[in-house]
């Protein structure tokens, strides 16, 4: 007999289905409104430039709150989503999943201008030799930056293809030693309630929590992004700085990062805390692993119409290795 034992948080996933629903309904009723200004202007075009209005126009500065976004000095550039079109910038940055500014797509760009992302301070502790604090701006002399087209994927089946700014993950954490008692690295973003007001809605535990294998961390694919589109990320994207795995859903792709730890085990993570059978650790992208509630084979892309066929690894199946002998349906 399965025994189920109701979340300890008040939000049941029921709740959350209708809230992402309701989301989508919200966000038709946008994108209706956007075409229109588009049809207008003769301009679909938009760029995520710093725009001097004063106002908080997040199409216009690309920033929630109406900041001026930094434009970063990239060293290399590489195209890894098979030739794909990029998405509009104008749509990566206004629907957003940031559970701590608000439930639906497009709460977050709205309200992450109280985010405070200077000074920023990451602490890097657990099983390893060099454990210590560095600030966002050392992290971002720490390694050239690169520009990364990738495929990004979430569970709840739209995706996007955007050009991240960063460098390997891997280079961040080798400079503070990891011991072989490390197999598992666990990321944990800001909790502030006075930044995050909304953060009591979030529905889970905060502050969230994600959390990798030592050797996906390690892997070259995945990257530790400062920015998008040539600037520094917007606060709804996870401002100052984020992982992007590229062959999983994208609630792994933790935001707004201030607390790194090796571990030896598993570490707990937040949607799977919050409902274990419909959000695994592993999270890898699979068309044929169907979410209890509904299908991975397809997926809509931001600012298209037409559906994507899902595919394995999310496109990116230089990672299989990774997971040899691992039971796709029990590990996912
Ligand atoms: N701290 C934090 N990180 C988060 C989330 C969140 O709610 N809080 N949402 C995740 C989910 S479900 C997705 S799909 C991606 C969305 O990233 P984007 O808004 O840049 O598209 O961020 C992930 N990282
Ligand atoms: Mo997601």
């Amino acid at each position: 007999m399965l025994i189920r034992v109701p979340p300890p948080h008040p939000i049941r996933s029921s709740q959350i289905t209708s809230e992402r629903v309701y989301a989508d309904r919200r966000r038709l009723v946008a994108q209706l409104g956007l075409s229109a200004v588009a049809l207008l202007t003769g301009c679909g075009k938009s760029e995520p430039t710093a725009a001097a209005s004063p106002a908080a126009d997040v199409t216009k500065s690309g920033q929630a709150g109406g900041g001026a976004l930094a434009e970063l000095t990239i060293a290399r550039r590489s195209e890894q989503a098979g030739g794909e079109v990029v998405t509009p910038f104008s749509d990566s940055s206004t629907y957003n999943n940031y559970y701590e500014f608000g439930t639906s797509k497009d709460e977050p760009a709205r309200n992450a201008g109280t985010l405070r992302t200077r000074p920023w301070t990451v602490a890097v502790d657990g099983e390893c030799e060099a454990p210590g604090s560095i600030g966002i701006e050392d992290i971002l002399k720490l390694s050239a930056l690169e520009e990364r087209i990738y495929r990004f994927r979430c569970v709840e089946a739209w995706s996007m293809v955007v050009p991240w700014v960063g460098f390997a993950l891997g280079d961040f954490l080798a400079r503070f030693k990891p011991t072989s008692k490390a197999r598992y690295v666990a990321f944990e973003t800001l909790h502030d309630r006075e930044q995050m007001p909304l953060a009591r809605y979030a529905g889970f535990e905060l502050p969230y929590v994600e959390g990798l294998r030592i050797d996906e961390a390690m892997h070259p694919l995945t990257l530790l992004s400062v920015g998008m589109y040539g600037r520094a990320l917007p606060n709804q994207n996870g401002a100052p700085l984020r992982l992007i795995v590229p062959w999983k859903y994208g609630y792994k792709s933790i935001k707004s990062i201030m607390r790194v730890r090796f571990v030896e085990n598993e570490p707990p993570t937040t949607w799977k805390k919050l409902e274990a059978r419909e959000y695994g650790f592993y999270s890898n992208v699979n068309p044929d692993v169907s979410h209890p509630r509904w299908s991975q084979a397809t997926e809509r892309r931001l600012g298209e119409l037409f559906k994507h066929k899902t595919l394995l690894y999310n496109g990116y199946p230089e990672v299989a290795s990774l997971y040899a002998g691992m039971d796709p349906v029990k590990f996912h």
